[in-house]
């Protein structure tokens, strides 16, 4: 895996930061081609969920990734990167965070960061636009969200610096982005951070399947590993995950 040199185009208004980089990638664009956009008219999240991303109020940043980890282990990308924020935005800023598997940043069990993997096909091969999206402000939040997300000036009572959190960030993923060639140090470092990776009671949902239990660990490759009520492990690979008191358990 070759060093990481983000190279940033800035563009003042986009569909979405991670829609225009895969059409560079598409082109031809090399790693390290990265997007940050003032504001993102249709900013998407997983399973074409939408982002919010007013003008002046996030950082939506896109970078172009070209791996060359055996692909069973790029779910962890999604790892590697919120370690990176979680870096950028205690360097920048002061904001301590938790990660929620897989993919959310939250300060005070709020979401403050949203990361969205995206894999896609391109004439040299194979590659990922990694999309981070960072509320630095909550001024202009749709009313469902202001309950679940939160934003930096929220958490340390000032407007933050764009820039800085950009630089923090690039600085951030250049260093953790080599490592995934030990993809065990990625693990560790991120079941370190996340309270979500180990002991905690939760229900996971995808599409109509809804596991309840408690987390026992990631596996190597990322996937969450769940003891259900019954005491039989599962490992699950994609889901939206909530913490839940245990009154709530079904047995
Ligand atoms: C995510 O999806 O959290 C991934 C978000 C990635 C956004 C970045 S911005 C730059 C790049 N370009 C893009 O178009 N996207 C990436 P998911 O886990 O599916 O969460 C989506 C859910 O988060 C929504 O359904 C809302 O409930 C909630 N949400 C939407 N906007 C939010 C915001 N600004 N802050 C916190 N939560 C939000």
């Amino acid at each position: 895996m070759t060093f990481l040199k983000p190279k940033v185009l800035r563009f003042e208004s986009l569909p979405s930061t991670n829609t225009e980089l895969a059409r560079l990638a598409s082109e031809g664009a090399p790693e390290g081609v990265s997007i940050v956009a003032d504001e993102q008219t249709a900013g998407r999240g997983r399973l074409q969920r939408a982002w919010s991303s007013p003008k002046g109020a996030g950082l939506y940043f896109s970078i172009l990734l070209r791996p060359t980890i055996p692909q069973n282990y790029w779910p962890l990308i999604t790892f590697m990167a919120a370690l990176a924020v979680g870096d950028a935005l205690r360097e920048a800023c002061g904001v301590q965070t938790d990660i929620k598997w897989p993919n959310d940043l939250l300060s005070g069990e709020r979401k403050i960061c949203g990361i969205l993997a995206e894999a896609i096909e391109t004439p040299a091969g194979r590659a990922v636009i990694l999309g981070i999206g960072i509320n630095l402000t909550q001024n202009a939040f749709p009313p469902e969200l202001v309950n679940v997300a939160t934003s930096v000036s929220e958490v340390v009572g000032e407007a933050p610096d764009r820039e800085e959190i950009l630089a923090s960030l690039l600085e951030a993923l250049s260093r953790w982005y080599p490592l995934l060639e030990q993809p065990g140090q990625i693990v560790d470092a991120w079941s370190n951070r996340s309270s979500y990776g180990m002991g905690k009671l939760v229900q996971v949902s995808n599409g109509d399947d809804v596991w309840q239990g408690t987390t026992c660990g990631v596996e190597p490759d990322g996937a969450l590993r769940l003891r259900t009520p019954g005491g039989e492990i599962r490992s699950l690979r994609a889901g939206d995950v909530s913490s839940i008191r245990s009154s709530k358990v079904a047995s």
